[in-house]
């Protein structure tokens, strides 16, 4: 169910069980990590167990969220394996997935859930594939503003810091109220989150204003490597390797550099291709309205937004770039008609 009986089918099932395990997915960003906190928040306002349990550790960006010390990490920083290699299973009834769209992009979080416990699913992603009972909606700008319209559904008085977390996960993944994305509903939700006591300045600076110095010496060496096809409608970064290690950051930082690729004038698809392994390539995807990279990185096995997307193509970087452009520049002359 994916409107209004998803959210109420929802709520029931909150109500339902006592011990759950709230989760996202793997390479958090503001809504998954704000998302997760409001949750967890939720459920423990309707005095149940609860566990918050992350693929990877909070980004430096986020770890100013009221609560994110209770969240806890499935990766190399999680639970150690026992003799026989297990890791031991998180008892929960319930386990409840936030921004994410399927059971691959858990990560590491997928071996440490019990596997009796009932899943429900809050996610604004297309596609999802995950099953009943869920609250999905495609047009939500947020997964946050979906956690927003659940509170309202249970009845509860929101605080100041659940506000925090919810405003950060709607100005993340807005891009600060300027993607598509962005409705006069998405702005009411900002607007009573102020009236919350939310500081926008306090969050802005902290999302977006307090980098590591490696941070920018990244982005240098990132927007370096600018590329644009002749036509002009494609553009791409490239990333290798060794370029995080280099500069002393984690993949984290990577977040945001891509929309320097779409930023150009006459660019309608921008792309940031990461080498991660010596055979394979991270490939993140921004458009303008009317071209759609969700289905461009469906094409490799990936997905995402309409306008936001991400996918990995098992190639070397100067390989992955040549399959992807020749793509994105098929997706365009889709649209374009030449
Ligand atoms: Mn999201």
């Amino acid at each position: 169910m994916n409107g209004r009986e998803g959210l109420s089918s929802v709520a029931a099932a909150l109500r339902r069980y006592r011990r759950f395990i709230v989760t996202s997915h793997v390479h958090p960003d503001g809504d998954a990590v704000g998302s997760v906190l409001a949750m967890g928040w939720i459920l423990r306002q309707l005095r149940k167990e609860v566990r918050l349990l992350l693929p990877e550790r909070v980004p430096a960006a986020y770890t100013f969220l009221p609560g994110q010390e209770l969240i806890e990490v499935a990766g190399p920083a999680g639970p150690a394996e026992d003799a026989e290699g297990e890791r031991p299973l998180w008892p929960a009834e319930a386990v409840v997935v936030v921004d994410c769209s399927d059971a691959d992009r858990l990560g590491p979080v997928q071996k440490l859930l019990p596997p009796g416990a009932a899943v429900i699913t809050v996610d604004h992603h297309l596609q999802n594939e995950f099953g009943e009972p869920r609250y999905v909606r495609t047009e939500a700008a947020a997964t946050g503003e979906l956690l927003y319209e659940l509170i309202r559904e249970l009845g509860l008085q929101l605080d100041c810091d659940t506000a925090t977390c919810l405003y950060t996960a709607l100005l993340t993944d807005t891009g600060s109220f300027r993607f598509a994305n962005t409705t006069a509903e998405t702005l009411h939700i900002a607007a009573d989150l102020l009236h919350l006591g939310v500081s926008p300045s306090c969050v802005a600076e902290q999302v977006y204003d307090v980098r590591p110095l490696g941070a920018l010496r990244l982005l240098a060496e990132a927007l370096a490597t600018l590329r644009v096809t002749p036509c002009g409608r494609v553009a791409w970064l490239e990333m290798d390797e060794g370029m995080l290690e280099r500069h002393g950051v984690d993949a984290s930082e990577t977040e945001g550099i891509v929309n320097y690729a779409r930023t150009i004038a006459g660019v309608k698809i921008g792309a940031l291709f990461r080498g991660v392994g010596p055979s394979l390539t991270r490939v993140s995807w921004r458009s303008r309205p009317g071209y759609d990279v969700a289905r461009l990185a469906g094409r490799f096995g990936g997905g995402g937004h309409v306008n936001a997307a991400g996918c990995d193509i098992p190639l070397p970087v100067p390989e992955a770039v040549k399959a992807g452009v020749a793509a994105a520049l098929a997706a365009i002359r889709e649209v374009d008609g030449s």
